[in-house]
Protein backbone atom coordinates (compact mmCIF):
# COMPACT_ATOMS: atom_id res chain seq x y z
CA UNK A 1 0.00 0.00 0.00
CA UNK A 2 1.31 3.28 -0.76
CA UNK A 3 0.14 6.16 2.25
CA UNK A 4 0.90 9.63 2.22
CA UNK A 5 -0.62 11.37 5.39
CA UNK A 6 -1.76 14.76 5.90
CA UNK A 7 -1.78 16.21 9.39
CA UNK A 8 -1.78 18.22 12.69
CA UNK A 9 0.91 16.99 15.38
CA UNK A 10 -1.90 17.67 17.73
CA UNK A 11 -4.61 16.98 16.36
CA UNK A 12 -6.93 13.73 18.38
CA UNK A 13 -8.22 12.48 15.26
CA UNK A 14 -4.82 12.67 13.62
CA UNK A 15 -3.10 10.98 16.37
CA UNK A 16 -5.38 8.15 15.54
CA UNK A 17 -4.04 7.18 12.27
CA UNK A 18 -1.13 7.83 13.39
CA UNK A 19 -1.46 5.22 16.24
CA UNK A 20 -3.10 3.17 13.87
CA UNK A 21 -0.50 2.70 11.34
CA UNK A 22 2.28 2.37 13.80
CA UNK A 23 0.01 -0.54 14.86
CA UNK A 24 -0.15 -2.37 12.08
CA UNK A 25 3.53 -1.30 11.23
CA UNK A 26 2.49 -0.02 8.00
CA UNK A 27 5.44 2.62 6.51
CA UNK A 28 4.01 6.20 4.97
CA UNK A 29 5.13 9.56 4.04
CA UNK A 30 3.55 12.29 6.64
CA UNK A 31 2.90 15.79 5.64
CA UNK A 32 2.60 18.18 8.75
CA UNK A 33 0.36 20.77 7.45
CA UNK A 34 0.60 24.39 8.43
CA UNK A 35 -2.66 24.70 10.03
CA UNK A 36 -2.88 27.84 7.66
CA UNK A 37 -3.20 26.03 5.06
CA UNK A 38 -6.80 25.84 3.09
CA UNK A 39 -5.80 25.54 0.06
CA UNK A 40 -4.00 21.44 0.15
CA UNK A 41 -6.73 20.16 2.19
CA UNK A 42 -9.59 21.82 0.07
CA UNK A 43 -7.91 20.79 -2.72
CA UNK A 44 -7.44 16.76 -1.98
CA UNK A 45 -11.12 16.51 -0.56
CA UNK A 46 -12.75 19.79 -0.43
CA UNK A 47 -12.75 20.86 2.88
CA UNK A 48 -10.32 21.95 5.25
CA UNK A 49 -9.95 18.75 7.86
CA UNK A 50 -7.24 16.57 8.45
CA UNK A 51 -5.81 14.17 9.28
CA UNK A 52 -6.29 13.28 5.11
CA UNK A 53 -5.16 10.19 4.03
CA UNK A 54 -4.14 8.91 0.14
CA UNK A 55 -4.03 5.49 -0.81
CA UNK A 56 -2.71 4.53 -3.84
CA UNK A 57 -3.23 8.33 -4.60
CA UNK A 58 -6.45 8.65 -3.95
CA UNK A 59 -7.53 11.38 -1.03
CA UNK A 60 -9.62 10.04 2.07
CA UNK A 61 -10.62 11.48 5.30
CA UNK A 62 -12.23 10.62 8.48
CA UNK A 63 -10.08 8.86 10.42
CA UNK A 64 -12.38 6.11 11.38
CA UNK A 65 -12.82 5.61 7.57
CA UNK A 66 -9.46 5.58 7.27
CA UNK A 67 -8.37 3.20 9.74
CA UNK A 68 -10.77 0.89 7.81
CA UNK A 69 -8.81 0.68 4.81
CA UNK A 70 -5.25 -0.12 7.15
CA UNK A 71 -7.35 -3.15 8.99
CA UNK A 72 -6.69 -5.01 6.09
CA UNK A 73 -7.64 -7.95 7.95
CA UNK A 74 -10.46 -6.05 9.48
CA UNK A 75 -9.73 -7.12 12.86
CA UNK A 76 -11.75 -4.28 14.31
CA UNK A 77 -14.99 -4.38 12.09
CA UNK A 78 -15.24 -0.84 12.09
CA UNK A 79 -18.05 -0.45 10.28
CA UNK A 80 -20.07 -2.52 13.16
CA UNK A 81 -18.14 -0.89 15.40
CA UNK A 82 -19.67 2.28 14.58
CA UNK A 83 -22.96 1.01 15.31
CA UNK A 84 -22.49 -0.21 18.48
CA UNK A 85 -23.35 0.66 21.74
CA UNK A 86 -19.24 0.36 23.11
CA UNK A 87 -18.48 3.32 20.99
CA UNK A 88 -21.66 4.88 21.61
CA UNK A 89 -20.59 5.31 25.24
CA UNK A 90 -16.78 6.08 24.47
CA UNK A 91 -17.64 8.77 21.73
CA UNK A 92 -19.43 10.63 25.04
CA UNK A 93 -16.88 10.09 27.12
CA UNK A 94 -14.39 11.63 24.71
CA UNK A 95 -16.59 14.54 23.70
CA UNK A 96 -16.76 15.64 27.79
CA UNK A 97 -13.26 14.47 27.93
CA UNK A 98 -12.00 16.66 24.66
CA UNK A 99 -14.09 19.71 25.39
CA UNK A 100 -11.94 20.22 28.93
CA UNK A 101 -8.48 18.52 27.16
CA UNK A 102 -9.00 21.15 24.43
CA UNK A 103 -9.51 24.06 26.68
CA UNK A 104 -6.90 23.37 28.69
CA UNK A 105 -4.18 22.17 26.30
CA UNK A 106 -4.50 24.24 23.44
CA UNK A 107 -2.96 27.60 24.71
CA UNK A 108 0.40 25.12 25.19
CA UNK A 109 0.32 23.53 21.63
CA UNK A 110 0.46 26.87 19.90
CA UNK A 111 4.33 26.87 21.40
CA UNK A 112 5.09 23.84 20.34
CA UNK A 113 7.12 23.06 16.64
CA UNK A 114 4.10 22.43 14.67
CA UNK A 115 3.31 26.15 14.37
CA UNK A 116 5.04 28.98 13.22
CA UNK A 117 3.69 32.79 13.30
CA UNK A 118 1.14 32.62 11.05
CA UNK A 119 -0.52 29.11 11.66
CA UNK A 120 -0.08 30.12 15.65
CA UNK A 121 -2.58 33.46 14.56
CA UNK A 122 -4.75 31.34 12.56
CA UNK A 123 -5.08 28.72 15.05
CA UNK A 124 -5.60 31.28 17.50
CA UNK A 125 -7.92 33.22 16.07
CA UNK A 126 -10.28 30.91 14.96
CA UNK A 127 -10.42 28.65 18.30
CA UNK A 128 -11.12 31.88 20.34
CA UNK A 129 -14.13 32.68 17.98
CA UNK A 130 -15.78 29.49 19.79
CA UNK A 131 -13.73 29.03 23.33
CA UNK A 132 -12.97 33.16 23.76
CA UNK A 133 -9.42 34.50 24.62
CA UNK A 134 -6.33 32.15 25.24
CA UNK A 135 -5.95 34.59 27.95
CA UNK A 136 -9.26 33.87 29.57
CA UNK A 137 -8.82 29.72 29.67
CA UNK A 138 -5.35 29.68 30.78
CA UNK A 139 -6.81 31.74 34.23
CA UNK A 140 -9.58 28.62 34.18
CA UNK A 141 -6.95 26.25 33.74
CA UNK A 142 -7.47 24.72 37.67
CA UNK A 143 -11.25 24.51 37.05
CA UNK A 144 -10.47 22.01 33.64
CA UNK A 145 -7.57 20.27 34.70
CA UNK A 146 -10.57 19.23 37.99
CA UNK A 147 -12.92 18.40 35.66
CA UNK A 148 -10.17 15.93 33.72
CA UNK A 149 -8.68 14.46 36.61
CA UNK A 150 -12.64 13.70 37.53
CA UNK A 151 -12.99 11.61 34.38
CA UNK A 152 -9.33 9.90 34.41
CA UNK A 153 -9.97 8.89 38.35
CA UNK A 154 -13.03 6.92 36.87
CA UNK A 155 -10.94 5.65 33.65
CA UNK A 156 -8.51 4.26 35.97
CA UNK A 157 -10.45 2.15 37.34
CA UNK A 158 -12.00 0.89 34.31
CA UNK A 159 -8.60 -0.29 32.86
CA UNK A 160 -8.30 -3.91 32.86
CA UNK A 161 -5.26 -3.02 31.67
CA UNK A 162 -7.06 -2.13 28.69
CA UNK A 163 -9.86 0.05 28.33
CA UNK A 164 -12.95 -2.16 29.38
CA UNK A 165 -10.38 -5.32 27.96
CA UNK A 166 -7.71 -7.57 28.85
CA UNK A 167 -6.74 -6.75 25.79
CA UNK A 168 -5.07 -3.61 23.30
CA UNK A 169 -8.21 -2.54 20.50
CA UNK A 170 -9.52 -0.03 18.75
CA UNK A 171 -10.93 1.68 21.71
CA UNK A 172 -7.39 2.46 23.04
CA UNK A 173 -6.41 4.03 19.77
CA UNK A 174 -9.39 6.39 20.41
CA UNK A 175 -8.96 7.53 24.05
CA UNK A 176 -5.00 7.76 23.48
CA UNK A 177 -5.38 10.12 21.05
CA UNK A 178 -7.79 12.16 22.77
CA UNK A 179 -5.40 12.47 26.30
CA UNK A 180 -1.91 12.40 24.43
CA UNK A 181 -2.09 16.82 24.04
CA UNK A 182 -2.42 16.87 27.88
CA UNK A 183 1.63 15.85 28.18
CA UNK A 184 2.00 19.46 26.54
CA UNK A 185 0.91 21.02 29.26
CA UNK A 186 3.09 22.23 31.74
CA UNK A 187 2.30 20.77 35.59
CA UNK A 188 -0.15 18.68 34.32
CA UNK A 189 0.16 15.22 36.02
CA UNK A 190 -1.51 12.17 34.66
CA UNK A 191 -2.79 9.94 37.52
CA UNK A 192 -0.07 7.02 37.29
CA UNK A 193 -2.42 4.49 36.53
CA UNK A 194 -3.45 6.53 33.38
CA UNK A 195 0.21 7.53 32.53
CA UNK A 196 1.23 3.99 33.07
CA UNK A 197 -1.42 3.08 30.17
CA UNK A 198 -0.77 5.95 27.71
CA UNK A 199 2.98 4.57 27.77
CA UNK A 200 1.64 0.62 26.99
CA UNK A 201 -0.22 1.82 24.54
CA UNK A 202 2.31 4.24 22.76
CA UNK A 203 4.71 1.38 22.65
CA UNK A 204 1.80 -1.29 21.09
CA UNK A 205 1.74 1.84 18.46
CA UNK A 206 5.34 2.48 18.41
CA UNK A 207 3.66 6.16 18.41
CA UNK A 208 6.66 9.43 18.81
CA UNK A 209 4.31 12.44 18.72
CA UNK A 210 6.87 14.89 18.02
CA UNK A 211 8.53 12.58 15.48
CA UNK A 212 8.48 14.76 12.36
CA UNK A 213 10.32 17.21 14.08
CA UNK A 214 12.92 15.32 16.75
CA UNK A 215 13.67 12.95 14.14
N1 LIG B 1 -14.54 13.52 12.14
C1 LIG B 1 -13.21 13.93 11.74
C2 LIG B 1 -12.76 15.08 12.62
C3 LIG B 1 -11.42 15.67 12.19
C4 LIG B 1 -11.19 17.04 12.80
O1 LIG B 1 -12.03 17.57 13.55
N2 LIG B 1 -10.06 17.65 12.44
C5 LIG B 1 -9.77 19.00 12.91
C6 LIG B 1 -8.45 19.03 13.68
S1 LIG B 1 -8.60 18.23 15.24
C7 LIG B 1 -9.53 19.90 11.71
O2 LIG B 1 -9.00 19.48 10.70
N3 LIG B 1 -9.91 21.19 11.82
C8 LIG B 1 -9.56 22.15 10.79
C9 LIG B 1 -10.01 23.52 11.13
O3 LIG B 1 -10.87 23.66 12.02
O4 LIG B 1 -9.49 24.45 10.54
C10 LIG B 1 -12.28 12.71 11.83
O5 LIG B 1 -12.55 11.80 12.62
O6 LIG B 1 -11.29 12.66 11.09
Amino acid sequence: MELKLYHYVHCPFCIRVRMALGYFKLPYESTVLPYDDEITPVKLTGAKMLPIMEIKGKAHNESLDIIEHLDQKNIWSISNYKKGQAYNELSHLLNRLGANVHNLAMPYWIYTPEFDENSRLYFQKKKEEKRGPFKNLVKKREQFTQDILKDLNELSGELKPFYHSETFGLNDILLASHLWGLYIVPEFQFPEKIHHYLQQVKNICHFDYHHDYWK
